[in-house]
């Protein structure tokens, strides 16, 4: 008999899968299924609705036969060196970068990938600035720059401590009843925020390292937590780099919202924004309309360049 149910949680050969009858069954993929897709290096991702078999012989693990077709998907280069593509999650209402500027540091060049993929893939993104209970009046004030250059460019940007249950009651409310996935650095906080946000959670949270300011990857898997009214956040192992991919590079200016309306008036209709005689992108650049730091960044990802922590 063939049923339906969400994966919730995927180990690279096994898959949890929430049955219908709310029951987490063990799934594991079919060959057919696994060679579908051979660029990816996971067929099926945390959030993806599937239709799978229960194996006779077993009381609770199952065979996955197909993935549902997916509203959304969130798709990065799984390292720099490999052409495998890696599905992080797929049918998102909400994607949250959390961001902590130290302990790690996190750069804007990072920020600004994810925020192409999430552009590029139609998935809403917040950022979250974690961490602010670390940083000094100097490190509050950078924090407001670049908090300013992102609201300037039309993103949804909170700042707070993960740690402190005042500064994320926002967070929870606007996190209610959706399906929404973490994301970030290693060391970032992300696992402390969901179980801030959600006591029940439990997720496995642990100190940075003391000689490099890095998280230890403590969560290795992307695991979907279900919790009340329907919210689900989805807590990702943390990552260096969000390498942009399936992003054709002329179509890499459209997935900065701030460039779209200001480069109908380049005089190419094709332009990229770099050498181009009459670029109303860089005279926006130069008069400060848009920012430098995400024009850089702009250049960067055209240049197919991806970024070191
Ligand atoms: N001071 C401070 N520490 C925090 C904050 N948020 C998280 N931490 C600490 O940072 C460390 C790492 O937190 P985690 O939640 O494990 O980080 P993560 O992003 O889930 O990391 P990975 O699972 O490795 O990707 C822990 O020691 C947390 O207590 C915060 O807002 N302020
Ligand atoms: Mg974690
Ligand atoms: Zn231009």
């Amino acid at each position: 008999m063939e049923l339906t149910g969400t994966v919730i949680k995927s180990t690279g050969s096994w898959y949890q899968i929430l049955g219908a009858d709310d029951k987490v069954i063990q799934g594991r993929i079919r060959g057919k299924l696994r060679l579908e897709d051979s660029d990816m290096s996971n067929p099926v991702a945390v959030g993806d609705k599937v239709v799978y078999e229960l194996d006779l012989n077993y009381a609770d693990t199952a065979s996955i036969v197909t993935v549902l077709p997916r509203k959304n998907h969130i798709i990065r280069k799984s390292n720099k060196l490999s052409s495998k593509r890696q599905v992080i999650a797929a049918n998102l209402d909400l994607a949250v970068m959390v961001a902590s500027l130290v302990s790690p540091r996190t750069s804007l060049g990072f920020i600004d990938r994810f925020l192409v993929c999430c552009e590029a893939f139609h998935i809403p993104a917040l950022l979250y600035f974690n961490k602010t209970d670390l940083l000094n009046e100097n490190g509050m004030e950078v924090l407001a720059e670049i908090r300013g250059i992102y609201e300037k460019a039309g993103y949804d940007c909170m700042a707070g401590s993960a740690l402190d249950s005042g500064s994320v009651a926002e967070l929870r409310s606007r996190f209610e009843g959706k399906t929404i996935m973490e994301t970030g650095h290693s060391g970032a906080g992300k696992s402390t925020l969901l179980n801030n946000l959600f006591p029940g959670a439990n997720a496995r949270v642990m100190a940075i390292s003391e000689h490099h300011e890095k998280g230890k990857h403590t969560t290795t898997f992307a695991e979907m937590h279900l919790l009340p009214n329907n919210t689900r956040i989805i807590d990702t192992p943390g990552i260096r780099d969000f390498g942009v991919v399936d992003v054709p590079e002329n179509e890499i200016g459209q997935y900065f919202p701030e460039f779209r309306k200001v480069s109908l008036s380049c005089k190419f209709n094709d332009c990229q924004h770099t050498n181009e005689p009459g670029c109303a992108v860089k005279e926006a650049v130069e008069n400060g309309e848009i920012s430098e730091e995400r024009y850089y960044s702009y250049l960067s990802i055209l240049r197919g360049e991806d970024v070191f922590q």
